[in-house]
């Protein structure tokens, strides 16, 4: 930690302390986790000490219902420039024509996408959940699969090459060809590899669908070009503003095409949402201005880097990393071949025990339940962060398959756990 981020951080913490001694201690708390933590989780990052103070300013005191020239309160002048500069950064850096910066989540931006995109019981096609899809793209409680009507596709897995679960296009095509859907969706949550948006586009326009893109997961590469662009191939573009993006919790829609446009305006303000975040747009806008700089593009390669020799030293400690590798931030890491009665609940809470932060989650075809699973999922995002490059990601590996194979003995959980503390004090925090 710097020693001026230090001070900045110490400063916000004793203004909140002499106030509220009890949520100061709970933040305080939060911030000595973090530090002395290691951050697996592939949707979760360290945004920078900009982001997160721009996030607590008076930016917060505005009600600005509207858009920047045609707001419904005075006073919105200020919010007027950021909003705006927010949306300009957002489409130098993914290359489009209109970005709609106001959504509180990806689950909202998917929300307003949806209404801009299809009308209520419209059918879509998109990955089924249990193979790495998200809630908001048709689980049946989620108001994408009560409102609308949802098909799926699933990974494809090669019972000769077992390794290989992935996308399968031609089955994809037959769906779609099937179901006739009114928009085809793509994008994951738990997908280690590349996606084809120009073949999603010639499957689309083969069954007269329009495609979404949700690139929530990988935004941060998409960005920095360190993963094909959506752009021009999907009709609508939504994504966090927070995993591998590193900027605020947030969301963001996008789109090349002028009439979308207005639909995706009028259905985040007012269709499902009231006065926009203009604390969290102002630290979007700081985060998009960082991932403009040349040092995002190196920082998205060493992300991959990272994420790729993870998945090496622990197919070389003989797990399976479904898919059989990552092109991306992320892993999805199979324990049946390590220990067939093993579950992730089990993995992730001694690997948390020892400092190592993860989650459990289903593989493809996994039979245990989403609360149970057999595998976990890893990204780098965060490590890379931090600073981590390849060596700390072998040491990594080794601390995993350690407290995997010791079946979570106390005394190598509490090994590791020192370990995992001196290595994050050589990398602190900068916040
Ligand atoms: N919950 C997020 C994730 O962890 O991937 C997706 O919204």
């Amino acid at each position: 930690m710097t020693t001026t981020a230090q001070s900045i951080d110490q400063s916000i913490l004793d203004t909140i302390r002499a106030a509220d001694p009890q949520v100061a201690d709970i933040i305080a708390a939060e911030r000595d986790r973090q530090e002395h933590t290691i951050e697996l989780i592939a949707s979760e990052n360290h945004a920078s000490p900009s982001v997160t103070v721009a996030a607590g300013t008076c930016m917060t005191n505005k009600y600005a219902e509207g858009y920047p020239g045609r707001r419904y309160y005075g006073g919105c002048a200020h919010h007027d420039s950021v909003e705006q500069l927010a949306r300009d950064r957002a489409k130098e850096l993914f290359n489009c024509k209109f970005a709609n910066v106001q959504p509180h989540s990806g689950a909202q931006a998917n929300t307003a996408a949806f209404m801009a995109m299809m009308e209520p019981g419209d059918t879509f096609l998109s990955l089924v959940l249990k193979d790495g899809g998200h809630l908001s793209h048709g689980m049946h409680l989620n108001f994408s699969g009560i409102f609308y009507k949802p098909v799926h596709y699933a990974l494809h897995y090669d019972t000769d090459h077992p390794h290989h679960e992935h996308i399968d296009y031609d089955s994809v095509l037959e769906a779609a060809k099937e179901h006739k859907p009114k928009m085809i969706l793509c994008g994951y949550s738990a997908y280690p590899r590349q996606i084809d948006f120009k073949r999603f586009r010639e499957i689309a326009d083969e069954v007269g669908a329009t495609l979404m893109a949700d690139i929530s997961h990988i935004a941060g590469l998409v960005a920095a070009g360190e993963h094909p662009s959506p752009f021009p191939h999907a009709h609508i573009v939504t994504t966090t503003t927070h995993k591998s993006l590193r900027g605020p919790r947030g969301g963001l829609i996008m789109t090349n095409d002028e009439e979308l446009n207005k639909l995706i305006n009028r259905n985040v303000f007012p269709g499902v949402q009231g006065g926009p975040l203009m604390h969290i747009i102002t630290a979007k806008a700081i985060a998009f201005g960082e991932a403009l700089k040349p040092e995002f593009k190196s920082y998205q390669q060493q992300v991959i880097t990272n994420a790729q020799t993870l998945a090496d030293a622990l197919t070389s400690h003989g797990f399976r990393i479904t898919s059989g590798g990552t092109d991306n931030h992320l892993m999805l890491v199979s324990l049946v071949e390590k220990d067939p009665d093993l579950t992730g609940k089990d993995a992730e809470k001694w690997l948390e025990d020892a400092g190592l932060i993860t989650n459990k989650n289903g593989i493809p075809d996994d039979p245990r339940s989403p609360m149970i699973t057999s595998g976990i999922r890893l990204g780098t995002p965060a490590t890379t962060t931090r600073g981590f490059k390849q060596p700390e990601m072998k040491r990594i590996a080794d601390w995993i398959n350690q407290i995997i194979e010791s079946k979570g003995d106390e005394s190598t959980i509490a090994s590791v756990r020192q370990q995992v503390i001196t290595l994050c004090r050589q990398y602190p925090l900068a916040h």
